[in-house]
């Protein structure tokens, strides 16, 4: 096996995060495809716990969960940029918004796509205002964490290519709501890490339909 293998799916903004900070350090990698109706014994084996992608296995050890896989590549390639501040205080502010993103971002967008209705009205008011909280946040700063492309921007940069969706779904504008937000990821996808992985907002909306439709939430 390849020294530095990543287990992923097309789209995944999980896995995108963790071919951005290879993409950054410049390490060479094999990707390998995988097929979550039919998970690899290397993925039930890589990650028993959670049984999801991406999976980072580096020399035959698996490290799963995309924003500490980013964090194991920050030290393990500490000879590049480094996308974590040295200062305790700041690292710890940035893992702070990384979590956000996961925890408030990602999963209030997910129900933008998935509710309907008065549920749907409800989760567009709070994404609205995680948007402000992040948009606040950045402030006039280039990138997150300052003047350099770091932790927090590869947190959320893959999730620019789901705005698309978001505003489809919900009715709103993203750029409206957070234009500063929407010109810093303009700046992220001037990155060659960021434009070779972010992925067609028009696809990612085809594919949520049909994921929707898979999943019977028309
Ligand atoms: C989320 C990974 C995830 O949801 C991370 O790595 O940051 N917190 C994790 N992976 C999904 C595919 S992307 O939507 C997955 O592997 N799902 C398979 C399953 O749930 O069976």
């Amino acid at each position: 096996m390849a020294e530095v293998v990543l287990l992923d799916v097309w789209g995944s903004p999980f896995g995108q995060r963790c071919q951005i900070a290879l993409a950054e350090k410049g390490v060479a990698y094999e990707f390998k495809e995988e097929d979550l109706s039919n998970k690899s014994p290397l993925l039930l084996q890589s990650n028993p716990v959670h049984k999801k992608i991406p999976v980072l296995i580096h020399d035959g050890k698996p490290v799963c969960e995309s924003l500490i896989i980013v964090q194991y590549i920050d030290e393990v390639w500490s000879d590049g940029a480094p996308l974590l501040p040295a200062d305790p205080y700041a690292r710890a502010q940035a893992r702070f918004w990384g979590d956000f993103v996961d925890k408030k971002f990602y999963e209030c967008g997910t129900r933008l796509w998935k509710l309907k209705g008065e549920a749907l009205q409800e989760a567009k008011k709070e994404f609205i205002e995680i948007l402000k909280v992040l948009e606040a946040e950045l402030g006039d700063k280039k990138y997150f964490g300052g003047d350099t492309f770091g932790y927090v921007d590869i947190a959320l940069a893959p999730l620019c290519a789901w705005f698309y969706t978001y505003e489809t779904f919900a009715g709103f504008s993203v750029e409206a709501e957070a234009p500063k937000l929407v010109m810093w990821g303009r700046r992220c996808i001037e990155r060659e890490s960021v434009a070779k992985m972010l992925h067609d907002p028009l696809k990612v909306y085809e594919s949520v339909c049909q994921f929707k439709k898979k999943l019977g939430v028309e």
